[in-house]
């Protein structure tokens, strides 16, 4: 590994430390080194409205040893008024003499590269760019197709079970892989869940943003699900606001709320990313719309075939009418894992 990717790790640790907060934005974060090539900035971006990245880096310095430095970060610097200044300005106003980033902006208002060539600064793109292009898979989701990011997470057995056919769920993973799922929640804007999962498992879900399918208002307003945060409850028949909950009256196709709906009433929320965490039944139905998986394994086999499958959607009789993923990574967390996958693009 070059000196350019260990930076470009860094910058991808450092702009980790925005999430939960910098949406829609996307994660960035930045290191800067003097003209000998020592570090001696770093900043992130640190929330929706507030500097970039670069800025973060760049306002820290005061006695110009930025000068004929190289400014490493993992997107594109901007070259536009947002709710900030152009960062390729700042830049440029600096003295930098080269910027190395990882991934080209896809917002079509920015063209750094432009900016920053014109004024004679060398730019080196595309480091770790596929790894970049994954922290930010919500950001180029939204900017390109203008719709919500949908990740699912799941905790299932060896034998890909979420409960005993009676319902019997509490424990499947340890308690080091139910806190790594806190650590996911606060990555998306809200988490999704089911009325059948409210009344079977009475979860906390602790969010900022709840999002319930409960097509006949069968959930018990007194459950944990509904003590804090702003909750959407999506249903058939009823639109209004009372207090913390906002009612969506929603389209039914074959007895189930109409998901894609959902997911365009959603962005028009302004909630452009989505943990889905609920049975088998809702996974199934999502499982067509999902960008992302977050599958906990543990060690154990319930060998009961009416025990419940984690993705419960259709009858299928051809193998090959699974529907296909790519791996993208294994975490361990003892005695369980954590597998990531993508859907295969099959367009
Ligand atoms: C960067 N560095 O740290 C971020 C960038 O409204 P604003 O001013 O915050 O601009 C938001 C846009 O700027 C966003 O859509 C994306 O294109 C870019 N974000 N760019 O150079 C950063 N957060
Ligand atoms: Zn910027």
């Amino acid at each position: 590994m070059n000196n350019y990717e260990t930076l470009m790790k860094r910058c991808f640790e450092l702009a980790r430390q925005g999430e939960g907060a910098v949406s829609p934005n996307p994660l960035v974060g930045c290191v800067v080194l003097n003209k000998d090539g020592e570090v001696i900035s770093e900043g992130y971006h640190s929330k929706y409205g507030e500097n970039h990245a670069e800025r973060d880096a760049l306002l820290k310095l005061h006695n110009g040893e930025e000068r004929g430095g190289t400014l490493v970060v993992n997107l594109e610097p901007c070259s536009h008024f947002g709710k900030t200044p152009p960062c390729a300005d700042l830049i440029i106003e600096r003295g930098i003499s080269k910027v190395v980033f990882a991934m080209r902006d896809v917002n079509p208002k920015v063209d750094g590269v432009k900016k920053l060539t014109d004024a004679g600064i060398k730019v080196v793109s595309g480091i770790l760019e596929n790894e970049a292009k994954k922290l930010n898979d919500v950001f180029i989701k939204n900017i390109t197709e203008r719709k919500t990011f949908v990740a699912l997470k799941t905790a299932t057995t060896l034998d890909g079970k979420i409960a005993t056919s009676n319902g019997s769920s509490k424990w499947i993973t340890s308690e080091n892989a139910r806190n790594e799922v806190k650590v996911i929640r606060n990555r998306y804007d809200a988490i999704l869940t089911s009325s059948s999962t409210v009344i079977a498992d009475n979860p906390t879900m602790a969010h900022r943003k709840k999002i319930i399918l409960d097509r006949n208002l069968k959930t018990d307003l007194t459950a944990n699900i509904y003590k804090k945060g702003q909750v959407y409850i999506f249903c058939s028949g009823k639109s209004c606001i009372d207090g913390n909950i906002t009612y969506i009256d929603t389209p039914v196709n074959d007895e189930k709320l109409d998901i894609s709906f959902i997911l365009e009433k959603l962005y028009e929320l302004g909630i452009y990313s989505v943990l889905v965490e609920a049975g088998g039944k809702l996974n199934g139905s999502f499982l067509p719309y999902t960008d992302k998986i977050y599958h906990f394994i543990a060690p154990k086999i319930t060998s009961d075939n009416t025990s419940r499958s984690a993705f419960d959607g259709k009858l299928i009789t051809d193998i090959n009418d699974s529907q296909q993923f790519i791996f993208d990574e294994v975490k361990e967390f003892p005695p369980d894992l954590l597998l990531t996958y993508y859907p295969m693009d099959i367009s």
